[in-house]
């Protein structure tokens, strides 16, 4: 297990016992370890088991602590945390990942009213019930709806990059049976969707199906097993549960499998359908000849696709949104790749929430080949990041300055992630601003604006003569909250006419913009760049995420700002 699950379930105890009216010293004690263990560098799970260093050893982490942190470790539960889930049932969990309600109002909720679902919840807010608590009214309970409709939409789903990782970790544990030639992942994994329901494995070689699935089964990440069959078993992974689909296949139908499990179900049953026009079936054994059953193609997708008269479709595109006939014609649009990129445009140091110096972000950026970053911290708006004031800006701007006049062997374009206030004004003054290389543009407060009133903030934002970009345009955090609510077409279509890019933010928990909206915005003439909004050298490495959804969105390189070389980047920008 993680630290940053282990903080979070300490957190989720904090919230229970908050909710429970425990002792506040005793809350604040575990509020105190999370954060500990959160920037903790190293992992918990491995120092519970060394006998040279103890966790104790960690500031604010005693005996009664160090005990919760072992069971949360071994069962990803304590006895405190089980003991209040039982006094007020798992809705306590559910509720608390309402937006807008915190421990204080779930129990004034719960002292009040008898809630055992999101069901009762919802039906108390429809019913104009909540407002009758003190500080509760109508905004709130409006805001309640619209999260529980968010929160019973990712049920049950995980983060791409959570996905990844585990299918990265089974990938090489499967391929340690002898035989096995090639694992891959399918399903929405492949088609790379920012969320992912399970994970669909697929094994093939000269292995015998029952050795996969047996080596499968025993992983020790497995919780549960759900299923096995002759060339199939499912389990559930970890403690979040997710479920993971491992099918044995031989290599004759290989490519079949893949095709028919990668999906999208659109794209399939379309694909199916011109299957059958051509006097064909498919499925996921092979494409056959309908009258004699003659196999026509079965090992390789490209073997698949080309029979039915199609080019190979890059998975990212496989929703049935138009891309099969665009394959037909040999018209498919040319998907920028992760290995033209040639800059990351959005990172934050330690001179506000990130973790490492511009030296250590420089030299990682370095390491993945790029020729130029921008550095963008925060702006002082965001007061508990330490950001930047004007006099702090003015000072980076020129630090950037001599540090490529001495030449780091990386291009540093001084930026800043600048909050866009609540009425749409830039936090910092337009002269202070001007010093600057890359000047990103953000909403990071007041998120609830009316539509209408958010539209106006982010177009008066477009206004200032400074900003290059809309940084995470939408603000959603995936699994967590829904984006802002404005009119966001024609901000697209303001910022395509002004010349302003929007971001596609790499960063797992955000992948703004979803694919529908790049689409729309293109169609508006805007212009994006791909950055991962790292506040640690190691999420640098999230721009491969960033390229998938600029894929899914059918975006090529001319879209993407960061594809330039410096000196195009350089021109585009209008600074030599
Ligand atoms: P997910 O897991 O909800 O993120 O989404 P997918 O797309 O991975 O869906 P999943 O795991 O149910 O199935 C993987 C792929 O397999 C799916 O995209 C299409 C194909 N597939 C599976 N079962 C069926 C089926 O009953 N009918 C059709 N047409 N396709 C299926
Ligand atoms: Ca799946
Ligand atoms: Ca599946
Ligand atoms: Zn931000």
């Amino acid at each position: 297990m993680e630290n940053k699950e282990i903080a979070r379930l300490l957190q989720e105890t904090a919230d229970l016992m908050e909710i429970g009216g425990e002792d506040a010293f005793r809350i604040r004690s575990y509020r105190n370890a999370a954060a500990a263990i959160e920037g903790h560098p190293e992992r918990i799970a491995d120092l519970l088991h060394r006998s040279d260093r103890k966790v104790t050893d960690i500031p604010g982490i005693g005996k009664g602590l160090a005990a919760v942190l072992g069971e949360i470790v071994a069962r990803g539960s304590s006895e405190r945390r089980d003991a209040w889930l039982a006094r007020f049932g798992p809705v306590a969990l559910d509720m608390l990942r309402i937006q807008g309600l915190g421990p204080k109002g779930i129990r004034l909720i719960l002292d009040r009213f008898p809630v055992r679902s999101l069901d009762d919840l919802e039906k108390l807010a429809r019913q104009e019930k909540l407002r009758t608590l003190p500080r509760m009214g109508a905004k709130l309970e409006e805001k309640i709806l619209r999260s529980i409709a968010q929160v019973r939409r990712t049920a049950g789903r995980f983060l791409l990059s959570f996905a990844d990782g585990l299918a990265e970790e089974l990938t090489g544990y499967l391929a340690h049976v002898p035989g096995v030639e090639q694992v891959a992942p399918a399903g929405s994994l492949r088609r790379g969707k920012e969320t992912v329901g399970d994970l669909d494995l697929l094994v093939t070689g000269s292995a015998a199906p029952a050795a996969v699935l047996d080596r499968f089964v025993a992983h020790p990440g497995v919780r549960e097993v759900l299923g096995r069959g002759d060339n199939k078993a499912s389990a559930r992974f970890g403690p979040q549960g997710l479920q993971v689909d491992v099918r044995a296949l031989p290599r004759e139908s290989f490519g079949a499998a893949l095709q028919y499990f990668t999906g999208s179900k659109e794209h399939n049953v379309a694909i199916r359908t011109r299957a059958v026009r051509m006097g064909l079936k498919l499925n996921e054994y092979g494409l056959f000849r309908a009258d004699t059953e003659h196999l026509v193609a079965s090992e390789t997708e490209e073997q698949v696709y080309a029979a039915l008269e199609l080019k190979w479709i890059p998975p990212e595109m496989r929703e049935n949104l138009g891309e099969i006939e665009l394959a037909a014609e040999d018209r498919l649009p040319r998907l920028v790749k992760l290995d033209e990129v040639r800059g990351d445009l959005h990172m934050h140091t330690r001179e506000s929430d990130g973790r490492a110096t511009l030296e250590e972000m420089a030299e990682a950026a370095r390491g993945l080949g790029y020729e130029y970053i921008a550095i963008t911290d925060h702006s002082k708006a965001l007061a508990m990041t330490n950001g930047l004031d004007e006099r702090r800006v003015v000072e980076f701007a020129r630090r950037c300055r001599e540090l490529n006049a001495r030449g780091l062997g990386i291009h540093i374009f001084s930026g800043l992630e600048c909050d866009i206030l609540r009425d749409g004004a830039m936090d910092l003054a337009e002269d202070a601003l001007a010093e600057l290389d890359f000047v990103v543009g953000s909403v990071h407060s007041h998120l609830n604006l009316e539509p209408a009133e958010m539209t106006d903030r982010m177009l008066r934002a477009l206004e200032s003569p400074s900003l290059k970009v809309i940084g995470h345009p939408t603000g959603r955090l995936l699994l967590h909250r829904d984006g802002y609510r404005f009119d966001f077409e024609r901000v697209a279509e303001e910022a395509a006419r002004r010349g302003v890019w929007l971001e596609i933010n790499a960063s797992p928990e955000r992948l703004d913009l979803e694919p529908a909206l790049l689409r729309m915005a293109k169609a508006r003439g805007a212009r994006f760049v791909i950055a991962t909004d790292a506040h640690h050298p190691k999420h640098l490495a999230h721009m491969r995420y960033g390229v998938i959804l600029a894929r899914r969105a059918w975006l090529g390189p001319d879209d993407i700002l960061n594809t330039q070389s410096l000196r195009d980047f350089r021109a585009a920008l209008g600074k030599s």
